[in-house]
């Protein structure tokens, strides 16, 4: 059997595309045809030691999250969820085509099903598609296809990018750049969850997007992207003790 890459634009390909007989007809719409006013913008500006006292801050706010796999059942206020998943889409995307749709799934009954289709197809992953050297690499992170947090959770957050658009008229539009552009806004998302004291873990379900894709009745231009469990840490949670790579490390001044 031949070993699954990790993650790569390939996992995410969604077979359930629309056949290739219907895409022939298809009308793509140019955009950027009408034109877009600029108007002036002036962002805050703060005095040195206030830029080092803020950058600090910021990393120091970010420096404490930690991928959470035990997530308590406590409810959290949507408003909150709500907040987070509109400051994600701020995220800047390619030609501002904004290709992104989050998916909040907080219905017991369909996290459950999401729980049934996950372990499934992971189980499959970890046993066969993954491979030994795989498996080996995650033993520390002691991850496995069983996903308590899949039922527990208060929210299930679903990332799906967008590979084209669909305009009400029914014409395509090009969404370029749409996995970096989602991807980025998935960063902000989970600076955003940590900044309300939530917690996440980044899970990348391979293989089951078709399957989520139809059971949260998603349409065809859409692919999953990330799934991330959201609610406050269990009060028993643990998480392996990693370390971060140095500055130095990370950077290169030329
Ligand atoms: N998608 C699987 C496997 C997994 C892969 C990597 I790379 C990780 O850092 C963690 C898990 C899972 O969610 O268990």
């Amino acid at each position: 059997t031949r070993e699954a890459r990790p993650w790569v634009d390939e996992d995410l390909k969604d077979d359930t595309e629309i056949s290739s007989k219907d895409n022939e007809d298809d009308e793509w719409v140019d955009g950027g045809e009408e034109d877009l006013p600029h108007v002036p913008y002036t962002p805050t500006r703060y005095p040195p030691e206030e830029m080092l006292e803020r950058s600090q801050q910021f990393y120091s706010l970010l420096n404490q999250r930690r991928s959470v796999r035990f997530i308590s059942p406590e409810p959290v206020p949507r408003s909150v969820i709500d907040n987070v998943i509109h400051a994600a889409g701020t995220a800047p995307s390619g030609a501002h085509t904004e290709p992104w749709t989050f998916v909040v799934v907080a219905e017991p009954e369909t996290k459950h099903k999401i729980r049934l289709i996950v372990e499934e197809e992971e189980e499959i992953n970890y046993r066969q598609r993954m491979g030994d050297k795989w498996v080996k690499d995650l033993e520390r992170l002691r991850t496995n296809w069983v996903k308590e947090y899949l039922d527990e959770a208060p929210y299930l957050i679903l990332i799906f990018k967008q590979a084209y658009g669909i305009l009400p008229d029914g014409k395509k539009k090009t969404h370029y750049y749409n996995e970096i552009s989602v991807s980025i806004s998935c960063g902000l998302l989970l600076a955003g969850l940590h900044n309300a004291g939530l917690v996440t873990v980044t899970s990348t379900p391979l293989n089951c997007g078709p399957q989520l894709r139809l059971l949260l009745r998603r349409p065809a231009n859409e692919k999953l992207l990330m799934l991330l469990p959201v609610g406050y840490a269990a009060a028993n949670a643990t998480v392996p003790d990693l370390k971060r790579k140095p500055l130095d490390d990370i950077v290169v001044h030329i």
